[in-house]
């Protein structure tokens, strides 16, 4: 398109204001359910707002923060494990589900924590972890100690008799081995994740029993909901077969996650879940569905079939790394073509039943504009806002993690002595071991270490970013002399206003939430568009994903409405094309 093209044909100009879509009348949306509707905000509370100046975020420095979560317009919060635990990974590890972990508080902290969340209308969702504990659990150290304990046979155990057992590897693990052998009672005992975490064992009903009357010992304190950690995982074949190299490539696609994913009592286990506990409270539950795929979809989220409300999955976030090797990108980047895909494909199986959700950051994943969109200082605020868009105009429920309503970046350590992430230790150790490339490892963590999405939030552009007083537990990004809360309050065009007008844009549109998904223009790599319609009424996403003008033509007979949310100040359409520059992303109505 000429320059001339572009100047003489600029219809429209539009602020970053929203409107609603008048067309869609509440009351004639089947299937409302509140968890459906809610915008979830994660909170790692380690990283969010220390009081004590211990340089650990602590459950003071989130009431202390109330008014400002509740300022984003969000329904719930998800807060990372808060329970006793050595901080192996990070609370992952858990000593005791009935504590709160002391670096953290105490469990009066947690009622008034709790209390202030209700009082404004928040909901709480928990994190629940039953795959493994900690070994600093009182049921593994009993368990460790013979053979004939009562709590043996809470954890897998491998009599060393037997000769070795089969192979499992392990996530966090500097063997990448699963099974660790203790001299104590002369067997092995399995850990998925590191060595301080011992899977439970599931087939035990007493085991069972435990977690279930953990689970309704928070309930009845209130709390709205889990996020089941890895919950695909706790069934085991506990005869513990070999897995030959062409059984995993043929039937779990060459990787370990997906055998662990598809133990053979898992939905067994959910159910009675549900009948035990989940089914006599009010509450939502969201499965981390770790090693699950398509087909597993419905199996947990059929509201018939009495499991989990919703579940993520993980295609989403593995596009773009190179296969056979540890989350090192592409070095083309990643295809919005199979960004559209797996997006699409994950609506569609929740079209008749169930329900999505969404996410593009969390814990376990650096942070969405550093992977996504482009973390540039020209371009962080754009893409970010871009990302925003995309996250709370889909039909699931967004999962948005804290601090990307900042644009907050990925740190980028230069050294592995900055690192803190077990994942990241570990991996590093397993490759000085077997002569693996470190400096690839070093350079591929910029982008994808699970650190990059650890650091302090960023309040103010005081010392360590008003985070805390003392020392952080890890460092600050040195960005948040601009991006911070406080600098974001002032500014209308701030990621930070931006993130709250589109959340009030979902929410005064019912038709982004409810209304059905249609992707448009498929093959275009550079754009993402789509409509949503319900009930008459239909809207239009439209999404750059480029660092370039781009020039995109409407479907041939729609006519545009009202500009509903808009991440640039002007907005430039001509003979039935918009022209959209670099991260931009709008939401027009369709008349
Ligand atoms: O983080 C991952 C990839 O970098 C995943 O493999 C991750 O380990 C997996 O999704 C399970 O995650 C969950 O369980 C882990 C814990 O470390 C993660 O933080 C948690 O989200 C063990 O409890």
């Amino acid at each position: 398109m000429s320059k001339l093209f572009f100047v003489s044909f600029v219809l429209a100009v539009f602020c970053q204001c929203s409107t609603s879509s008048k067309k869609s009348a509440d009351s004639e949306i089947p299937g409302r359910q509140w968890w459906k509707e809610a915008v979830v905000y994660q909170i790692y509370p380690r990283s969010f707002k220390d009081t004590d100046g211990d340089g650990v975020g602590d459950l003071k420095g989130i009431i202390e923060k109330l008014d400002y979560i509740k300022s984003l317009g969000i329904d719930v919060v998800w807060l990372n494990p808060i329970y006793g635990s050595p901080n192996d990974d990070n609370g992952y590890d858990i000593s005791d589900y009935q504590d709160i972990m002391a670096e953290f508080g105490n469990m009066a902290d947690f009622d008034v924590m709790l209390q202030g969340m209700h009082d404004r209308g928040i909901k709480l969702v928990m994190d629940l972890v039953v795959n493994h504990s900690s070994d600093e659990h009182r049921w593994f150290q009993e368990s460790r100690t013979s053979r004939d304990n009562a709590y043996r046979d809470y954890y897998h155990w491998w009599p060393a008799e037997k000769g070795k057992p089969a192979k499992r590897v392990s996530f966090f693990d500097v063997n990448n081995d699963a099974w660790l052998y203790d001299s104590t009672t002369n067997a092995y005992y399995l850990h998925y994740f590191s060595r301080k975490q011992p899977d439970l064992n599931w087939e035990n009903p007493k085991l069972r029993e435990e977690i279930y009357s953990m689970m309704r010992f928070w309930f009845d304190k209130g709390i709205d909901g889990f996020r089941m950690d890895v919950i695909p995982f706790i069934s085991k074949d506990t005869t513990f077969p070999e897995i030959t190299p062409e059984e995993l490539n043929e039937k779990y696609h060459g990787d370990w996650a997906f055998f662990y994913g598809h133990g053979p009592h898992i939905h067994d286990y959910m159910q009675e879940m549900n009948r035990e506990v989940l089914s006599k409270y009010d509450i939502m539950t969201v499965g981390e569905g770790a090693g699950t795929v398509l087909d597993d979809a419905l199996l947990y989220t059929d509201p018939d079939r009495h499991e989990l409300n919703m579940f993520y999955h993980f295609e989403g976030v593995s596009i773009g790394y190179l296969p056979g090797k540890f989350k090192v990108m592409d070095p083309d980047g990643y295809k919005l073509t199979e960004f559209k895909d797996v997006y699409s494909k994950w609506d569609s199986v929740f079209a008749e039943k169930g329900w999505g959700t969404v996410y593009l950051g969390n814990h376990d994943q650096p942070r969405m504009v550093s992977r996504w969109g482009n973390d540039a200082p020209e371009y962080r605020a754009p893409s970010s806002k871009m990302l925003t868009t995309f996250l709370l105009s889909m039909r699931a429920t967004p999962y948005y993690y804290f601090g990307d309503e900042l644009g907050m970046s990925n740190i980028k350590f230069d050294s592995i002595g900055d690192y803190k992430d077990i994942e990241t230790l570990t991996h590093y150790k397993f490759l000085q071991n077997t002569g693996g490339d470190i400096a690839e490892f070093i350079e591929s963590q910029k982008i994808s270490a699970r650190d990059n999405g650890r650091t302090p939030f960023q309040w103010d552009n005081t010392k360590n970013a008003g985070f805390t007083d003392g020392t952080p537990w890890i460092k600050v990004n040195s960005n948040y002399a601009t991006v911070n809360v406080e600098t974001e309050e002032i500014d209308p065009n701030s990621c930070l206003n931006y993130f709250r007008k589109m959340v009030k844009t979902r929410k005064d549109n019912p038709v982004l939430i409810y209304g059905k998904y249609h992707l448009l223009d498929k093959d275009n790599p550079n754009i993402y568009a789509y409509t949503r319609e319900l009930n008459g009424a239909t809207l239009l996403v439209v999404l750059n994903f480029t660092d370039e003008n781009q020039v995109w033509d409407l479907p041939k007979g729609e006519n545009l409405g009202g500009v509903l949310i808009n991440n640039y100040n002007d907005l430039a359409i001509a003979d039935g094309s918009f022209k959209l520059r670099p991260y931009q992303a709008i939401i027009t109505e369709l008349e």
